[in-house]
């Protein structure tokens, strides 16, 4: 029987009456239980069945279609995916919501109940993670023939709450009720290698034989991605790792070993157990190597074994395949690859690396120097030792291709080598990235123009072609159609039809209605009933929100500084004209990052003296949402008035909050930061509150031996701050905040505050216009439709994968 015949048996475009038929079904027979007896749960696993299946249908005629054309493929390598809830944004893909909300009556429950069950999977940490899900998502619904390759944590980002004011985490077993939208594939395991040693091959100068100490399997299971108004659906592969059957030992659990009768297995499932929640240190965990490798490993495994499917010419391999290397995680794909195809495949060392070098791309996303990921050698080479001999072989290579070019200039041999030797010998993963791929980018304009001119620069000197910049973007789908479905029907009501979900530069045609009075009216009241939905404050309050990952770069203590200036001007004036404020942060600390989690003990302690002080607190208000994640921004974007992209110049990648914000109509107070730049080249000056040093000078300041204590000492109102918080105006929390800013303030937080101050107090005088506040909203609205995910899919398909998309 053709499989493909069986599969129109579910047929598209149901009824109601159809669709209710199904979920009944799916309920007995995939849940075995009845209507009668059925938990929330079982409904919600029921529905999400019924929702799953449409998809499915869709993906095997997309493998179906990939497998007939032979195309040329993306694989999104990545460690982190932050694909967000699943339910809501499925019935939309699938076009079920509409009849899906009528049907669920048959289980006696409601939509809304049931999507307030769907789980989302945390696997990613933050802005990076979430890029991933954006970019899968807009390559399905340009038609993009790729996989995303991930790790299946078994715990997410951490779950985040405030106790006394301080950050507490607990672990986030997001899978423990099972998953409805996860597809085992156990037929395409894979065997990963660990530790061990290597052995000359007889005859062979460039082959090896690694013999592994220890052998882990990797267990694939996927999630469907699909495209918006197309039949593609995609996938997102993710790795769990599991011991093999030798790895438990019977004969000692039957002498009553229990404990060591598993510790293999443990010690190889450990290695898919949790996220690591640092983003932006890197700790040099051994444990955290292993993750890297064993994603790799599985994923390249699968990809031969995928282009083996059609193709035996391994000179095509690069023409079918190209492999994005989401930041250095993946990088170890390189000698991986090279491995394969030299140990292996026995290809000649220099065919294999012209291969190579053709697969890869490189994608960085930071300029902070503790971000950069190297690892110790001696770990390294216990680890992965065949690995280790052929980064040297890479290295040596690529040096002598350096020596050729620039003679005799030792100093940038040593800064260019993968292997760095000072304080101790270490391997250089952005080093090795550069050197294997054929395209490097950076994500934003800045970003990688400071890429080329500063980290990268010896590299850009060398190979000046490789180096490009695509500026990140975001889902329209989930954080405009999605997450605020009132701003969205009345873009569509405005354009005339909805295609600016998926062409988002249409969203310029709102511009005419930009000094419309009753449009602007209508405006308003949307932004208003957000904010009554979000229930975060006052809805008339102006909405000042920061919400991202806490760290000192980013800057969430200049925007605690300005509460606490607002809080004293009010306290010496408590007549005066004051704007109500609702500030709402959020966002999580890496666990082992002091001063972040001090900063937000001081945000909750400071607020809290706030709501205790009768004068103060009709004009001000500090909440702390806990535990942010993608469902969490989705209810905040909407509600909010004003974004805070405070961060200093020169250190903020991209940002992708950022695009989120100003799709939603807040209007940005920011610095010459990262995207910022481009947002407010879009939107216009006129319509963003810039403030601050630009990356040159604060670099400058920086050169020229900066002192936080002159700022301190000429500005009385930022005196009076920090007097506050040293005196402990705000309870005994925040010496060490303050003393980090009057000590060192590696971030030039003082540097920016007059001006960041004095930029806030525009913003007031703004906010006081309604009608001209609401036309700077709408015009943001209006001139963001760049930051579409679908573009910045455009941009890598044209300029770095050079792919066709293939129809379904
Ligand atoms: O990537 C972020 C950048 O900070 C942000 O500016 C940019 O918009 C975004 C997407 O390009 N970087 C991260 O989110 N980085 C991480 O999450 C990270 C995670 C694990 C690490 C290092 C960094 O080991």
């Amino acid at each position: 029987m053709d499989l493909r015949q069986g599969i129109g048996l579910r047929k598209l475009g149901k009824t109601v009456d159809e669709f209710q038929q199904d979920l009944l079904s799916n309920l007995y027979f995939r849940r075995g239980t009845t209507v009668e007896s059925a938990s929330p749960r079982d409904a919600y696993e029921t529905l999400s069945l019924t929702v799953r299946d449409h998809l499915a249908e869709r993906r095997a005629r997309t493998a179906a279609a990939h497998y007939a054309s032979n195309p040329r493929w993306v694989y999104y390598l990545s460690a982190e995916f932050l694909l967000g809830a699943q339910l809501e944004q499925n019935l939309l893909y699938s076009g079920t919501g509409e009849i899906a909300g009528q049907a669920v009556k048959a289980l006696g429950r409601t939509l809304e109940e049931l999507e307030g069950l769907d789980v989302e999977p945390g696997l990613g940490n933050g802005g990076l993670g979430r890029l991933a899900a954006c970019l899968v998502d807009s390559m399905a619904t340009r038609d993009i023939p790729a996989v995303g390759y991930g790790i299946r944590y078994d715990f997410g980002i951490f779950k985040q709450s405030l106790s006394d004011g301080a950050q507490a985490e607990r672990p986030d077993d997001w899978a423990f009720q099972g998953n409805p939208w996860e597809f085992p594939a156990p037929d395409d395991r894979q065997t990963v290698g660990f530790y061990g040693h290597t052995e000359p091959v007889p005859g062979s100068s460039t082959r090896k034989k690694w013999v592994p100490g220890e052998i882990v399997l990797g267990e694939p299971s996927h999630m469907l991605v699909p495209g918006y108004g197309t039949d593609t659906v995609n996938i997102v592969r993710l790795w769990r790792a599991r011991g093999s059957e030798a790895s438990f030992d019977l004969s000692r659990f039957s002498a009553g070993q229990y404990a060591e009768a598993v510790q293999e297995a443990v010690r190889a499932e450990n290695i898919s157990k949790v996220l690591y929640p640092d983003d932006s240190t890197e700790l040099g965990r051994e444990l955290r190597l292993k993750q890297q490798y064993f994603l790799v490993s599985c994923s390249l495994r699968d990809i031969i074994r995928r282009f083996r499917l059609r193709n035996s010419n391994w000179d095509e391999f690069a023409e079918k395949t190209v492999i994005q290397l989401n930041d250095t995680h993946p990088t170890i794909a390189i000698p991986e690859l090279m491995r394969l195809l030299v140990d292996e495949y026995e290809l000649e060392w220099d065919r294999a690396w012209a291969i190579t070098r053709k697969t890869f791309a490189y994608t960085c996303h930071t300029l902070l120097p503790e971000a950069l990921e190297t690892w110790p050698v001696h770990v390294f080479e216990r680890l992965l030792p065949r690995h280790l001999e052929i980064i040297y072989l890479i290295n040596m290579l690529f040096l002598r291709e350096v020596e050729e070019r620039f003679p005799g200039d030792n100093d940038r041999l040593s800064r260019m080598s993968i292997i760095g030797e000072q304080p101790e010998r270490r391997v250089r993963m952005a080093n090795l990235a550069v050197v294997g791929t054929e395209a490097v980018n950076g994500v934003a304009e800045l970003h990688s123009k400071l890429l080329r001119e500063t980290v990268l620069n010896d590299f850009a000197d060398l190979w000046p072609a490789k180096f490009q910049n695509v500026t990140n973007g975001i889902s329209p789908r989930r954080f405009v159609k999605l997450a605020n479905p009132r701003l969205s029907d009345l873009i569509t009501e405005s354009l005339g039809d909805d295609g600016w979900l998926t062409d988002l530069e249409r969203l310029a045609e709102l511009e005419s209605f930009a000094g419309d009075a009753s449009f602007q009216e209508r405006w308003r009241s949307i932004k208003r009933a957000n904010k009554v939905d979000l229930a975060a404050g006052d809805p008339d309050s102006l909405t000042d929100v920061m919400i991202k990952r806490f760290h000192e770069y980013k800057r969430q203590q200049l925007k605690l500084l300005h509460i606490i200036t607002q809080y004293q001007r009010i306290r010496n004036d408590p007549n005066g004209d004051w704007i109500p404020r609702t500030v709402l942060f959020a966002g999580k600390a890496a666990p082992a990052y002091h001063a972040a989690k001090n900063i937000i003990r001081l945000i909750n302690a400071v607020g809290a003296t706030i709501a205790a002080d009768p004068v103060v607190s009709p004009y001000l208000k500090v909440v702390f949402a806990e535990n942010y994640n993608v469902t969490l921004a989705e209810q905040i974007v909407p509600a909010a008035d004003l974004s805070e992209q405070i961060s200093l110049a020169g250190k903020e990648a991209s940002g992708t909050g950022n695009m989120k914000l100003a799709l939603n109509g807040a209007l940005t107070i920011g610095t010459l930061d990262g995207a910022n730049i481009e947002i407010r080249a879009r939107v216009g000056e006129e319509n963003f509150f810039l403030f601050g040093l630009d990356a040159f000078e604060a670099a400058e300041r920086k050169i020229s031996g900066y002192r936080p204590a002159d700022h301190y000492e000429q500005d009385a109102e930022l005196r009076q701050a920090i007097d506050a918080i040293n005196a402990g105006v705000f309870g005994d929390v925040g010496h060490d905040v303050a003393g980090s800013l009057l000590g060192h303030d590696e971030y030039l937080t003082l540097a920016d505050y007059r001006s960041y101050i004095d930029c806030q107090d525009a913003v007031e005088a703004a906010w006081r216009d309604p009608d001209h506040w609401t036309r700077m909203s709408i015009l943001n609205t209006a001139h963001s439709g760049f930051f579409s995910a679908d573009r910045t899919v455009a941009d890598y398909a044209a300029r770095i994968w050079r792919v066709t998309p293939v129809r379904v």
